[in-house]
């Protein structure tokens, strides 16, 4: 086996502590990962004496070399060298690059374990052939890690590796999961050189079955999450590119405090305000269609929501429609129960011909309404359409699509997947909780949540939206979880909370919560 084609997909490194490897036997847990599918070994046992080390490791090399895949031996280039197996991994704490280099020679694989920009690039100017980038996740496996680095930290590392002449494969460890796995692959995409794989432990020496779940965690590294799904190979980068953007959008939100300029309900007046607030943004309930454009020159978005839809509103909408188109500024049209009544459906159309929408959110039906074929659906109640056996996924991706290639603009359909679309990409997003279901006006302060985000973003408005969508269905998750939180009733006050704590957090850089998005 040539090193360069050694496959870093899946990478076990076993550990022989009974805590995690139990009364199972070392060799059938490596031969059962390996049928499981895993791509690459690494013997790493602290405590044993040398002899039973080597006695070890020449049992597994036996097995790894009938699966084709190498064997690596954690710090000890002497017991690599009695059994002749593929190569070592060593730390930061062991012997150097070089010397392990002139022991073992050119052929053999060596890699590094970095945690830090200075590491890695002393690993790759020492010749190592590939970095286990780590610690990502906090993990009992391991409890003297120095730096736990999370997914923005693999990133930075990446995007180093991307820029320099190195060709050096890479794969992250550390309290690496089935739960976790897929999304670490996806979001430590970089546009040149994205991991090469994940480095697991317990995953598979603690599994009951190591086999099943080591092809388990095989099929997550392979499947992009439910976030990318729709998503063609060649637009995968625009997808992890658009979560990096997500904490600029909203500091950029934070620090601009952009208008968020509402022509909404009655019934959302005060809870829509109290959301713009809490995103950052700076809100106006401005109904009366004169003063928009006075609005319109202070760089704000608005929001058209026909929510109570009258004549009068009608004409009013369509003047401020008109004002922020005028002055180059953004438009969130949220066509609040747009198929429940004829009237409803004649507004949509008019205001739909009136002008440019950067955004059109709705649920199932308001979308559907908004489609040139769609007018004629007939919808019970503002909050009620379509569920969703009455259309199937492939086909409702199609609709938003359709129509954002029609419109030139960007579609959300808000449901218990939401979609978002430029008419190119379709991506889902499965955040939020019920309880959004349960109280009124939620999916109007949704449009106003994307508004500041698209106000103060302008740049990438496909970005800015999903940026709006994530904090807010977020919020809504940490929110539903807290102690305090009973029922729809105390949610709404905790909601406003958490909106405003993902704000603060995102600003001094803590982006725990964006491990959620899903
Ligand atoms: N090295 P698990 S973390 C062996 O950060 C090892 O360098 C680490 O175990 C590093 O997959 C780690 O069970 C243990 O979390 C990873
Ligand atoms: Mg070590």
């Amino acid at each position: 086996m040539r090193k360069q084609d050694v496959d870093y997909s899946l990478y076990l490194v076993t550990d022989s502590t009974p805590a995690i490897l139990g009364d199972k036997d070392i060799c059938q847990v490596v031969e059962a990962a390996l049928k499981g599918g895993v791509t690459c070994v690494q013997f790493r046992d602290k405590k044993s004496e040398t002899g039973a080390l080597i006695e070890t490791a020449r049992k597994l090399h036996a097995i790894t070399q009938k699966y084709h895949v190498p064997l690596l031996i954690n710090d000890r280039v002497d017991v690599a060298l009695a059994v002749e197996c593929e190569g070592v991994h060593i730390g930061q704490d062991d012997m150097t690059l070089a010397t392990a280099r002139k022991s073992l020679g050119q052929d053999a694989i060596i890699g590094v374990t970095v945690s830090t920009i200075e590491e890695l690039d002393t690993a790759c100017r020492g010749g190592a052939d590939y970095v286990g980038i780590g610690t990502v996740f906090a993990t009992p496996t391991k409890d003297d890690t120095k730096h736990i680095i999370g997914i923005e930290g693999v990133q930075r590392m990446l995007f180093y590796l991307s820029a320099s002449k190195f060709k050096v494969k890479s794969v992250c460890i550390g309290g690496i999961n089935a739960t976790n796995a897929s999304e670490v692959m996806w979001q430590s995409m970089a546009k040149q050189k994205s991991l090469d794989g994940v480095a697991v432990v317990s995953a598979i020496v603690a599994a009951a079955d190591p086999e099943a779940a080591a092809q388990d965690l095989m099929r997550l590294v392979k499947t992009p999450p439910a976030f990318a799904t729709h998503v063609r190979a060649e637009e995968q980068y625009r997808s992890a590119e658009i979560l990096g953007l997500v904490p600029e959008i909203i500091r950029t939100v934070h620090e601009k405090k952009p208008l968020s300029h509402n022509m909404t309900n009655l019934v959302v007046q005060n809870i829509a305000a109290n959301v713009a607030l809490n995103v950052g943004a700076s809100p106006i309930m401005a109904n009366y269609g004169e003063e928009a454009k006075d609005l319109a020159a202070l760089g704000g978005a608005l929001v058209v929501n026909m929510g109570t839809v009258t004549p009068e509103g009608l004409e009013n909408y369509l003047k401020a429609l008109k004002a922020y188109n005028e002055a180059a500024q953004p438009v969130v049209f949220d066509p609040v129960g747009a198929g429940a009544t004829e009237v409803r459906r004649a507004a949509t159309k008019r205001i739909l011909g009136a002008g440019y929408i950067d955004v059109i959110k709705g649920n199932q039906s308001e979308i559907v309404s908004c489609t040139p074929d769609g007018a004629k659906l007939q919808q019970r109640g503002v909050d009620s359409g379509p569920t969703g056996t009455d259309f199937d996924v492939a086909k409702l991706s199609g609709v938003v699509r359709d129509l954002a290639t029609l419109r030139k603009n960007i579609v959300v359909m808000t449901g218990t997947t939401d979609y978002v679309t430029n008419g190119k990409t379709v991506y889902a997003i499965g955040n939020g909780h019920e309880y959004l279901g349960m109280v009124t006006g939620t999916g109007c302060c949704l449009g106003t949540t994307i508004s500041a985000m698209i106000a103060a973003y302008p740049q990438d408005k496909l970005a800015a939206t999903i940026a709006g969508l994530l904090h807010y269905e977020i919020a809504a998750e940490l929110a539903a979880e807290r102690d305090d939180v009973r029922g729809p009733g105390t949610f709404v006050p905790a909601f406003l909370d958490e909106l405003y704590r993902i704000r603060m957090a995102t600003v001094v850089g803590d982006l725990a919560w964006l491990k959620r998005a899903k």
